[in-house]
């Protein structure tokens, strides 16, 4: 049987880590035959290490044969400690009164900690996922913050939005949502986004022609799509958590394991392509082979296209100025 892998969650008290831990315990991340050893990273606050040990407790009590082994930390330099895959889902939420610029410096500070650490600890190979917000920038800045690991280790969460988009689709087309491929969302996890079915087939047929109705996606589906996140909270009361859980578990299988030729989309340091300046982490359409994610190149973007790239991209840009002077 394979040797286990370390698996670091960050926030894992909270709300996406209830719905996170149990599914990479059970095998649903990295494969039914791959143990895992959870190194679970709270805020050393009493409060939420003690919910913390609740967790833990029930992931004991679910007697998963290929939970190899847990352990809680308040210190991401033992956390992330010889870290395989590594979850931040940790982030400062935006608090009463706070300004913009405010939460960006709080998770400016939490990423620096957490990219310095992940590059004095982890693996070398270790793949890590930026779930907590503004998830691109906090990316972004841990990446700064690990020179000594490969840039390409890097990436934020897209694929909420790129699976939301997906559901849409279906729903307009009537079609199952897994037949539909080649959907991809550009640019930054925020309303920005810009979720693009030009190129997407449903059995060889495009979905662009069968929805054939360019108000629709300008005037409903980009901004349903968009909005999804306030129109849970607001139905909710909470934010998006299973959905956010879920999305982690597909983006952190797909590249450790592969999408068979499927396009998914992924928060990635830009390599200059499409015009996204070097190193900025954009979203882009990925193919997933061998444990590494490849760029899908060269398509054609219209004038609509650029128009929403450049807005996400502008955003981005605003954000990473915003910290430069932190790093
Ligand atoms: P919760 O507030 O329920 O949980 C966050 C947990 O992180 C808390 O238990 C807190 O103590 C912990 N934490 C805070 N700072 C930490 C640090 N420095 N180290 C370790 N732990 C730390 O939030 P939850 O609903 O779980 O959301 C977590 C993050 O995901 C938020 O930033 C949220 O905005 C973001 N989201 C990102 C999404 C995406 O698609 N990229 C979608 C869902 C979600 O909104």
């Amino acid at each position: 049987s394979k040797a286990p892998v370390r698996v670091t969650v960050s926030g894992a008290a909270g709300q996406i880590g209830y719905a996170l831990l149990f599914r990479i315990a059970s095998g649903q991340m990295l494969g039914a035959d791959q143990p895992v050893i959870l190194q679970l990273l709270e805020i050393p606050d009493e409060k939420a290490q003690k919910a913390l040990g609740g967790v833990m407790m029930e992931l004991e009590d679910c007697a998963f044969p290929l939970l190899a082994g847990m352990s809680a930390h308040g210190d991401p330099m033992t956390a992330f400690k010889d870290v395989d895959y590594a979850l931040l889902v940790g982030a400062r939420p935006r608090g009463p009164g706070m300004e913009r610029r405010d939460l960006l410096s709080a998770n400016a500070q939490i990423f620096t900690a957490q990219g310095k650490a992940l590059n004095a600890v982890a693996n070398r190979t270790v793949k890590t996922l930026v779930v907590g917000n503004p998830a691109n920038t906090n990316a972004y800045i841990a990446m700064k913050s690990a020179p000594d690991l490969p840039a390409k280790n890097f990436t934020a969460m897209l694929r909420l939005d790129h699976n939301r988009a997906l559901s849409q689709l279906a729903a307009k087309t009537g079609k199952a949502v897994g037949e539909i491929e080649k959907v991809c969302v550009w640019g930054n996890h925020s309303p920005t986004m810009y979720a693009d079915y030009r190129f997407a087939t449903v059995g060889g047929q495009s979905v662009k022609d069968m929805i054939h109705d360019d108000a629709w996606n300008r005037d409903v589906f980009l901004p349903t799509v968009g909005k999804r996140g306030a129109a849970i909270i607001e139905a909710r009361g909470l934010s998006s958590a299973a959905s956010a859980a879920n999305a982690a578990i597909d983006h952190m299988h797909d590249w450790a394991l592969g999408t068979n030729g499927k396009w998914v989309s992924m928060g990635i340091p830009s390599d200059g392509s499409y015009g996204i300046p070097e190193q900025t982490i954009f979203g882009f359409p990925v193919t997933c082979a061998g444990g590494e994610y490849q760029l899908v190149r060269d398509l054609p973007i219209d004038a609509f296209s650029q128009e929403r790239i450049n807005k996400t991209l502008a955003e981005l840009e605003e954000e990473k100025a915003g910290v430069q002077h932190l790093l």
